[in-house]
């Protein structure tokens, strides 16, 4: 299963040096002049989890392999693009593909890199990005509403929910706010997660801050902060130049003087995606064996049958049960083998939710 994010943001703010720092590699090229990126970039990351390693040492697994999150570097927006301006129709559609979407603003002062509207002011060019959000959300509910209008009159009963939902959704979203699920019943909710909204999608702000910010912000990062916070969005900051340079580095002395230099002790890069994650609402649950350690995936809230289908089709079509024991006993216990010895493996059947850091075997019939 593919779990994309999206990097957007106004052109020339550090989105594909976001994306380079991500992938560890100058993959896309980052340049001083603003729509750089044309065609979206994508990479997948491995999510760095300690757990995954402690349960393949403790069980002698010849292969370790981590979960991972794609992550696609989507061209600059500006003002207009719900109108095309700038190319915008296109990278609007490139974000309607994506499950989440990080938001990159620029709280960096150079007067060598251009800023589109030529001022450093984080807050207006979050709202520009957001109203263009908006505006093609609104534009697309219209188009639906108007054919649904036809269907209407044939009565079918899916529209009755669907064509007042959407006419609520287009209110709120008239007044400049993006969708609020708490509006919304769950019937609700299902129209609006199917009409791919892009002011639905969960979304992160990510403040670029320059180097000598990396700690503590500036006051630029601070307005930014304040305003996730006051909107209820996940917030962090990160300096997307100087992740970019760190990973560029295959020697690891050449990281350690450059970080030495900045006063910083480690990498942002793994925080921003355990951040990530969590936006997404996912959890991790692994298999663990001789042969191999494995972190997989999934939206939390998941059943033992939809998580044996994240492995094989075949797992979830004929499931049987699950044999299950959290991360933590295991390690407690010593292993897979001492665990069972000792019993503490436990079997569950198709209506087990699964938690974070379960460690399972499932059986099943084909
Ligand atoms: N001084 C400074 N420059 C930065 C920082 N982040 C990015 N830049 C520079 O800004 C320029 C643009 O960065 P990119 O990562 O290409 O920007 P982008 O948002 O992908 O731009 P488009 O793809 O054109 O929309 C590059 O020259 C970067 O080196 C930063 O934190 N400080
Ligand atoms: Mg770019």
């Amino acid at each position: 299963m593919g779990f994309k994010c999206g990097i957007i943001g106004l052109p020339n703010v550090g989105k594909s040096s976001l994306f380079n720092a991500l992938l560890g590699l100058q993959k896309a090229s980052s340049e001083n002049y603003p729509f750089c990126t044309i065609e979206p970039n994508v990479g997948r990351v491995p999510i760095p989890d300690n757990r995954l390693r402690e349960l393949s040492s403790i069980n002698k697994s010849k292969n370790t392999i981590h979960g991972q999150i794609e992550f696609v570097d989507i061209a600059g927006l500006v003002k207009g693009a719900s109108k095309g301006e700038g190319l915008g129709n296109q990278f609007l559609s490139n974000i309607r593909e994506v499950d989440a979407i990080i938001h990159v603003v620029r709280c960096f002062e150079d007067k060598n890199i251009s800023h589109v509207y030529n001022r450093i002011d984080p807050i207006s060019d979050i709202e520009i990005i957001d109203s263009e959000l908006i505006l093609s959300d609104i534009s697309r509910i219209e188009k639906m509403l108007e054919k649904m209008k036809k269907s209407l009159k044939s009565s079918k009963e899916e529209y009755q929910i669907n064509f007042p939902t959407l006419n609520k959704v287009k209110s709120e979203l008239e007044k400049g706010q993006t969708i609020n699920k708490d509006i919304l019943n769950e019937e609700e909710l299902l129209v609006v997660k199917s009409a791919g909204l892009l002011s639905y999608k969960p979304i992160m702000y990510v403040a670029n801050v320059d180097e000598n910010s990396i700690e503590i912000g500036n006051n630029y990062s601070k307005l930014v902060e304040d305003f996730a916070k006051k909107k209820n969005i996940s917030f962090v900051k990160i300096s997307s130049k100087i992740e970019e340079e760190l990973a560029s580095f295959d020697d690891e002395k050449e990281k350690d003087t450059l970080m030495e230099s900045l006063g910083i002790l480690s990498s942002g890069i793994d925080t921003f995606i355990t951040q990530g994650f969590k936006l997404l609402n996912l959890i991790t649950f692994f298999t663990s064996g001789p042969k191999e350690s494995k972190a997989w995936t999934i939206p939390s809230g998941s059943s033992a049958p939809d998580a044996a289908g994240t492995i094989h089709t075949d797992f979830k079509k004929g499931f049987i049960a699950a044999e299950v024991i959290s991360y933590k006993d295991l390690i407690n216990a010593g292993g897979d083998v001492k665990a069972k010895s000792m019993g503490m493996i436990k079997t569950q059947g198709k209506e087990y939710v699964i938690k974070d850091g379960d460690v399972i075997l499932f059986r099943f019939n084909v």
